[in-house]
């Protein structure tokens, strides 16, 4: 090509990414390949992508949160496969029903919802419920039963690959159910997109998800990686949700009966094949479970926990303050809160939680109030030992979703 025809496409091009989303006109870090393993027994800093490059700008941290997505799914969530060939969405009394193809598979599934008496022109808001819901959802916000048992089993390790996620995809497909779950609730989220609320009641900008113990590490994954929840409010999910791995070994190690990586692989299909050779050497994860909020924010946050040994209160408390340091560099620190409450058995609701969850319901899906900015936790943690490492935090900002 002619020189000037080189400039003049050169600076087209430019023209081009600049009228681009922010995170289109960034070149990130090469993300095709594989991670490698790291010696830290400390949480892995955030703030440093793995080619050893700080992160310094919004633009960094867009792609940094894209970097530990993909490190977590090759650590031990599994993959999480893009959206499908097609979404047909069809609406019949309080059912919606899906058909999805992916390739030469097709599925139908249906999910039955209700809308709530909040929001207005675009619809109610809605919390999309786990395998159920064990904590008080307002008559302002409708209901969205998801049947995750359905999509993948969590019966025994053996569950991989049983579920409509696995006849879509194959049976040796590696994602763990967590994953899987987040996949088949992005379905649901693309069928009500489709319908829109004239037919569905709701708006899909406003949805929520929760679910309580094994459905509280789906509701917490599934916020992780399904960017269009508002709201993620994750109860008593323990290990394998607001709890890290490193943290849990050591309480395992000063005694405590507490879940473990070690453990969790052998109870369940809840993770990815791909984690089994960390699960006795989790010092070598470039990731830990504070990635969980990381890539949540700068979206609602409300983290639930009980003062139950097996879920790891200083694992979660360490974990969920961790995350907390991240909402808090984009300026956002009230989107997130956390609260270890105990004294109530487990996944029954304390009530006094409520009016910390009523101020997150209120201010991310009913667009009333601010948040209570709870931190609460009787678990006495020293927060040095897991990030003192840490390289100095940038100074990010991040847009509010409500
Ligand atoms: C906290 O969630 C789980 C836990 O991870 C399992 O080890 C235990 O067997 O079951 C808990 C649960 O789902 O309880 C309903």
């Amino acid at each position: 090509m002619h020189s000037l025809a080189v400039l003049i496409a050169a600076v087209a091009a430019h023209l081009r990414l600049a009228h681009a989303s922010p995170l289109a006109a960034t070149v990130c870090p090469d993300q095709s390949g594989d991670y490698a393993a790291v010696d830290n027994a400390q949480l892995p800093d955030p703030w440093v992508f793995a080619n050893g490059k700080p992160v310094v700008t919004n633009d960094d941290w867009a792609c940094r949160t894209q970097e530990m997505s993909k490190i977590m799914q090759q650590f031990e969530l599994g993959a999480l496969p893009p959206a499908p060939d097609s979404v047909t969405a069809t609406m019949s009394g309080g059912s919606m029903s899906l058909t999805i193809k992916v390739g030469s598979n097709s599925k139908t599934i249906s999910v039955s919802l209700s809308k709530g008496s909040g929001g207005g022109a675009s619809g109610s808001p809605a919390i999309i419920t786990v395998g159920g819901s064990s904590i008080p959802i307002p008559g302002t916000v409708g209901k969205i039963n998801f049947g995750n048992d359905a999509c993948a089993a969590q019966a025994n390790p053996a569950s991989h690959g049983t579920g409509w996620f696995f006849d879509l995809h194959g049976k040796t497909h590696p994602a763990g159910a967590l994953t899987a779950w987040a996949w088949c609730v992005g379905r649901i989220i693309d069928g009500l997109e489709q319908l829109g609320s004239d037919k569905t009641g709701i708006d899909p900008k406003k949805l929520g998800v929760t679910g309580c113990s094994r459905n509280g590490k789906g509701a917490f994954l599934v916020g992780t990686l399904e960017p269009r929840i508002a709201l993620t409010l994750p109860q008593e999910s323990g290990s394998g949700g607001a709890a890290s791995w490193r943290v849990s070994d050591s309480e395992k190690a000063k005694g405590k009966s507490i879940q473990t990586a070690h453990q969790i692989i052998r109870e369940n299909a809840w993770f990815s094949h791909n984690f089994d050779p960390y699960v006795n050497k989790t010092n070598e994860l470039p990731e830990d479970h504070h990635f969980l909020p990381a890539l949540i924010a700068p979206r609602g946050l409300f983290v639930m926990e009980n003062d139950i040994d097996w879920l790891g209160p200083v694992s979660t408390t360490v974990t969920m303050k961790a995350g907390r340091m991240i909402y808090d560099a984009l300026g956002v620190r009230s989107n997130m809160g956390f609260a270890l409450v105990g004294g109530h058995s487990h996944c029954a609701f304390p009530s006094s939680s409520q009016a910390d969850l009523t101020s997150y319901i209120n201010h991310f899906l009913l667009g009333t109030g601010k948040t209570s900015d709870a931190e609460i936790s009787p678990a006495n943690v020293t927060m040095a030992d897991w990030i003192s490492k840490w390289s100095a935090t940038p100074k990010l900002s991040a847009a509010t979703t409500a």
